[in-house]
């Protein structure tokens, strides 16, 4: 596949929620995303990052400067036989991981398309090539056409208007809730949580809210008997969270430490995690969301798909990731109006009874972005094309 032409959308889509987490509070998402054009054939891919660098380094104009001048280039008129390609060709890349992603999820989503498959399909033939996992451990039978999914619940503006929040969330059939906690917004509102519902699979997110000194407050979560702990420490550190895993009884999950497979090793080695947080778009791709899944396999470390308030093209891409049978615990892939009134690709992923979400059947991603709806909601549109 020569890829002929690469355009570029940034667009912005109204929260049917405002989210708030330790580090902003977003009322609308901006977002890239990339389509490249291939031999007839549109493959689609969404970058994660952010209007502002507080989740990570990377923000909506470094990704577009990103793709525009460097990685796109790379790409552009370039022949791709498969989609781990790309993995070589952005090794010189320092970074930028998001807008790495953007593409590399364009190229698997056309890759698969031509070929006639469903992305979820070609994601476990290329698993399990990657695995030294023979048979019993998952890939022995086929995929599975549900997802295990659950909610993220951002910080609100008072503790009642958590707890209805909570009771909304639980009446509309998700099975497993996330609280995003801060220093002041922790210990008394997960234990009023708990206290009310009992045997709600629940977890937390503190985003690298706290710090060492904060060890004793992250010890007294151990009393309600949660999932995991995500991320409580500095955004880069693996060492403080292996001294506070060594101290806590909960599982520590690692998500803004983990930016590639070595992270991923490097934590596992120190013990600094016992559950690891698979986000796309952190680590740069499906390529590398493959590889961290193998690696926690081998290891026997569950891992479970992270989210970053997708438009359908990303979810779709997270949905097929969470497929893999070493995503073992619900991911943060809600249903697509927790997120949006009106997508930008249909059709809209609904929640089940039994809190999954269905793999799309259509090829590829198996989502189609509504190009009225995309122009409708379109900011800045480039057409990275031969001269
Ligand atoms: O840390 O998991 C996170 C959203 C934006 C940035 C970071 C995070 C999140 C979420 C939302 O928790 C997950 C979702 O998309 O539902
Ligand atoms: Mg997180």
């Amino acid at each position: 596949m020569r890829i002929e032409s690469i355009e570029l959308h940034q667009i912005e889509l109204p929260l049917a929620h405002p989210f708030e987490t330790s580090f902003a509070r977003e009322v609308s998402r901006p977002c890239i995303l990339v389509s490249i054009h291939a031999g007839g054939l549109e493959g689609w891919g969404e970058c994660t990052a952010m209007e502002g660098p507080w989740f990570s380094h990377e923000t909506i104009e470094t990704a577009w400067h990103l793709l525009r001048d460097f990685l796109g280039p790379m790409v552009l008129g370039s022949e791709v036989t498969e989609p781990r390609d790309l993995t070589r060709w952005f090794a010189p890349v320092r970074g930028h991981p998001m807008a790495q992603a953007a593409l590399d999820i364009a190229v698997w989503d056309l890759s698969a398309r031509a070929r006639g498959r469903r992305l979820a399909d070609v994601l476990h033939e290329d698993a399990r090539r990657g695995s030294t996992d023979s048979g019993v451990g998952g890939f022995a039978g086929h995929v599975s056409s549900r997802v295990k999914v659950g909610i993220s619940l951002g910080i609100e503006s008072s503790p009642s208007a958590l707890m209805d929040e909570v009771a909304r969330r639980v009446a509309e059939g998700y099975g497993r809730v996330k609280l995003k906690i801060k220093p002041g917004w922790d210990v008394d509102i997960v234990g009023a949580v708990r206290e009310r519902w009992p045997d709600l699979p629940l977890q937390v997110d503190a985003n690298a809210a706290y710090a060492p000194r904060d060890a004793a407050t992250l010890r007294e979560l151990d009393d309600f008997d949660l999932l995991l702990i995500e991320q409580p420490y500095h955004h880069d550190d693996i060492v403080d969270h292996a001294r506070l895993q060594a101290n806590l009884e909960t599982p520590l999950c690692l998500d803004e430490s983990i930016k590639s497979p070595d992270h991923a090793r490097w934590a596992l080695e120190v013990d600094a995690c016992r559950v690891v947080n698979i986000k796309v778009g952190r680590v740069g791709g499906l390529s590398a969301a493959v590889d961290i899944h193998n690696l926690c396999q081998d290891r026997a470390v569950p891992v479970w798909c992270g989210g970053m308030l997708e438009t359908n093209v990303g979810r779709a891409a997270n949905v097929a990731l969470a497929s893999l049978p070493n995503f073992r615990l619900p991911g943060d892939i809600s249903a697509s109006s927790r997120y949006y009134r009106r997508d930008v690709a249909v059709p809209d992923f609904e929640l089940e009874e039994d809190s999954t979400v269905r793999l799309p059947s259509g090829l590829g991603l198996g989502v189609r972005v509504d190009r009225e709806r995309l122009a409708a909601v379109r900011l800045r549109h480039l057409v990275l094309g031969p001269d």
